[in-house]
């Protein structure tokens, strides 16, 4: 039996006191969210001993460190999640039972922490469990959003946004450590200072405006092993309210403006996905965070060590895309102000310690700080982003004599802006992509003066996702069904998965693994018809497209397509086609208009669809409202294709199309991201891939040569469809609603090229594919096959391969195991 420290009747006495002392109330008087906070609570008792238990055994072997830098963890609910990690879910379950509750009911009660919008956070969410199980020491570093990502409803078809308020009845995950609090500067002025003693001069900020940054942490609970790591998420405090005489002597009005400053830097997760919008309060956030978390890391690693120029043997900072980039000046800082570190040693250190992972190169996403900006609010850190740019052009220019195209690419700030992936490479030891695809286009394109100039520095680490919370969690009927057949090893080492691939062609397994499929599409169908009020039948194919909502991932596609069929089995009703449900579940940013338009669309075609009794229910289309983490694992259990349909080369890697293999099903998809790697593993018969490559979609972009008009003047199909988007089909007559959609796929002059995102190119390779999906889904015994081959080859795609790679090729860290 796996070693936890839970004992049945020992919990129920804990969830009885917690209940009493929580709410003065018996368990029979408690509400459901009262048992959840008293559950919670009884659960972070276990962690917190093994918590500490995990420190002293880090104080002890003293292992290098990785602090992951990022502005989104995407953590989905915990209860569930620890209770698994901790091996203890079926015992809580049976104890909760006994006590009359039903634990899927008490885990629906948390709230679900989104303080990310999705791949990018998400990925971190993976690594921190991945990392605690593999028994590294790490720390996740964030910000305490008081306000994760809205949440969405879906009003007359169209996207409304609402406040996610997480924290109104308190999170018992976390715990708040005032006693490690840090004072972040901002604006003021730099006073150079002249030391005759050191013969140095010294930088001093004056004038500022401070804030406190407070730490709240999360337990980060490894898979059976004890380790417990911890995510550190700061809280703004004015400093008024703590200890204004300290710092400001009693400055009335300069208290009220921190107080200001303070109040509102961690309000609120910023909705963008892929696109910089140059706020200067998401400036503040970016500094906040990374100030107090390297304040706090150098103030630790002084703590045992004597030696700040060790720092990069015992250290990694890992930057979650450029957001956290502020690390390499911050370091800086405070090797030279504060350290008094000549800038030679300042920066071999910061070279060694600093690391950086890109996650798109979707242009609109890149960071680029306008100096005005920059420079008021961070006066020191822009000065020695000044001096990092003056030093680095002298690089170029050494390597590139009289090359100013060089420096016109290359430069940290050029044309008033300071470029944070700029600063990023030149900043760290390592960059590198999130699948071998885009990390190619990283070397060959965007970033190819880089490459150029340190090859050394570029490597790729294909994303990968925990199987823990995304098949043992959120599909406990597959999970058992792997352990029945290969054992739970895969729970910690999902490469033995592969075991499975005996059973592809066993008609046995085949039945069962398509009848727990069915099952999991029973429960979505159930799910669907509580919250959407549509009835959808668990025999169709369950034709699923879950992410956020942006024009490069192409929802448009799909939708068009579905236009398309629905006009095909309008004309020709005694066609035979297979019944199909299209679920779609997407977050559109707030103020991203196209992609709300879209979100409109497909609710508008899911009307007259879902509503048209001569189609006896042949077509459904179901848009599910407040797609997030607890839905996406029920959703990705339920799933039989899985779409990733992104324009090649435009998805770095994806995650969701390796949580849906890992739950069987299969993929149709363009050859981009790790759709790539994918299609390797599992075999080509095994996918649908059509359309444009990466190289196909490249070289339009680079010489032009495409138009969108051919496809609709040639192909009667497409310019139906399309003509449906402006004569009212789908919004009771009105033309206008749906041009703005229409126009950007044909006419110039709403875009820089019509249909950017290559959709009329695609549009018959995907309606052919889709229909190699349906003759295939017919064979009973084939799509079995398929559906299995696609769980047993998913191995690859686990977070702990791709943490096991960071850890050889970039980090170096020790393994860590608790003395027993
Ligand atoms: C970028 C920006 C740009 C500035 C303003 C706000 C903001 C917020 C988030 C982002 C992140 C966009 C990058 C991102 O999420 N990339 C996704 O990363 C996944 C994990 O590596 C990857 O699987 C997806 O393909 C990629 O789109």
């Amino acid at each position: 039996m796996l070693d936890n420290n839970f004992k049945k009747e020992e919990f129920k006495k804990s969830v009885r006191e917690n209940v009493k002392m929580l709410y003065r109330k018996t368990i029979e008087e408690a509400s459901q969210e009262q048992i959840f906070q008293a559950v919670s609570l009884a659960v972070k008792d276990v962690i917190i001993d093994n918590w500490l238990l995990t420190q002293k055994q880090y104080e002890k072997d003293d292992p290098k460190i990785v602090y992951y830098l990022s502005m989104e963890f995407l953590m989905g609910r915990a209860l569930g999640n620890n209770l698994i990690n901790l091996c203890a879910y079926n015992e809580v379950k049976e104890a909760l039972e006994e006590l009359g509750f039903d634990l899927n009911v008490i885990e629906d009660q948390e709230p679900d922490p989104a303080l990310g919008n999705g791949g990018l956070g998400r990925l971190a969410a993976c690594f921190l469990d991945s990392l605690a199980t593999l028994g590294y020491c790490a720390y996740g570093c964030g910000i305490r959003y008081h306000y994760g990502l809205f949440k969405q409803k879906i009003e007359n078809g169209f996207q409304v946004e609402v406040p996610d308020n997480w924290l109104k009845d308190g999170y018992p995950f976390e715990l708040r450590r005032p006693e490690y609090a840090k004072e972040v500067k901002f604006g003021g002025y730099v006073k150079v200072v002249y030391d005759p003693a050191t013969g140095r001069n010294n930088f001093v900020q004056e004038g500022y405006q401070s804030v406190l940054a407070i730490p709240y942490d999360m337990p980060i609970v490894g898979y059976n092993n004890k380790i417990v790591n911890t995510l550190r998420i700061w809280d703004a405090q004015a400093i008024s309210e703590f200890q204004l005489d300290l710092f400001d002597k009693g400055d009335y009005r300069k208290a009220v403006e921190q107080e200001n400053l303070a109040k509102n830097i961690c309000d609120v997760l910023y909705p963008n996905d892929n696109h910089y919008a140059g706020k200067e309060l998401r400036l503040k956030q970016q500094y906040f965070f990374i100030s107090a978390s390297i304040q706090a890391a150098i103030e630790k690693f002084k703590k045992s060590h004597s030696d700040l120029h060790d720092l990069p043997k015992k250290v990694t900072f890992q930057l979650n895309d450029t957001h956290p980039t502020m690390t390499v000046a911050e370091l800086m800082r405070i090797l030279l102000d504060e350290e008094g570190m000549t800038w030679e040693e300042a920066w071999e250190i910061t070279t060694h310690t600093c690391a950086y992972t890109n996650h798109t190169i979707m242009a609109e996403a890149l960071e680029k700080w306008p100096i005005e900006l920059f420079s008021k609010l961070l006066p020191r850190i822009y000065q020695i982003i000044e001096e990092i740019n003056r030093r680095f052009i002298q690089e170029i220019n050494n390597k590139y004599p009289g090359n100013q195209e060089k420096v016109r690419k290359m430069a940290i700030i050029y044309d008033g802006q300071v470029k944070m992936a700029h600063l990023a490479i030149a900043g760290g030891y390592s960059v590198n992509g999130v699948a071998r695809l885009h990390t190619e286009i990283l070397k060959k394109q965007e970033l190819k003066d880089f490459y150029e100039m340190y090859p050394d520095k570029f490597n790729n680490k294909t994303n990968g996702i925990t199987q823990r919370r995304f098949l043992l969690h959120g599909n406990p009927l597959l999970a058992d069904w792997v352990t029945d057949h290969i054992g739970d090893g895969w729970v910690t080492d999902l490469s033995q998965l592969s075991k499975l691939k005996v059973y592809a062609d066993d008609k046995r397994a085949q039945q069962e693994f398509m009848n727990i499929k069915y099952q999991n599409k029973v429960r979505l169908a159930k799910y669907i018809l509580e919250h959407n009020g549509i009835e959808v039948d668990p025999r169709s194919i369950f034709d699923v497209q879950v992410k956020r909502l942006h024009e490069y991932k192409r929802q448009l596609m799909n939708i068009l397509h579905v236009m398309y069929l629905y006009n095909q089995i309008k004309e020709h009703p005694e066609m035979d086609f297979y019944p199909r449900t299209f679920i779609f579940g997407a977050k559109a940013a707030a103020g991203y208009v196209r992609a709300k338009l879209t979100i409109k669309l497909i609710n508008a075609v899911a009307d007259v669809v879902n509503n048209d009794k001569s189609i006896n229910g042949k077509l459904k289309v179901v848009f599910i409202e407040n797609y997030r983490v607890s839905n996406a694992e029920m959703i990705f259990a339920a799933a039989d294709v899985s779409e990733q349909i992104s324009t090649a080369s435009k998805e770095a890697s994806g995650t969701g199309n390796m949580k849906f293999m890992l739950n069987g099903a299969v993929t149709i998809g363009t050859m981009d991201g790790a759709n790539v790697e994918i299609v390797e593993e599992v075999g080509e018969e095994n996918a649908f891939i059509f359309g444009l490559s990466s190289d196909e979609v490249i070289n339009y972009e680079n010489h032009g040569g495409y138009d969108p008009m051919q496809y609709f003047n040639n192909d009667p199909d497409i310019r139906n469809v399309l003509m449906q988007l402006i004569n009212g089909t789908y919004s009771n007559g009105d033309f206008e609603l749906f041009r703005d959609i229409y126009d950007s796929l044909l006419n110039t002059k709403s875009s820089d090229r019509a249909d950017t995102y290559f959709i009329l190119a695609d549009f018959k390779a995907y309606a052919e594919a889709q229909k190699r999906v349906e003759e295939a889904y017919k064979d009973e015994a084939g799509w079995a096959k398929k559906a299995l081959l696609n769980t047993a080859c998913s191995g690859k795609f686990t977070s702990d391969r791709t943490i096991q790679q960071y850890v050889d090729e970039i980090w170096h860290l020790d393994k860590v195991t608790i003395d027993k």
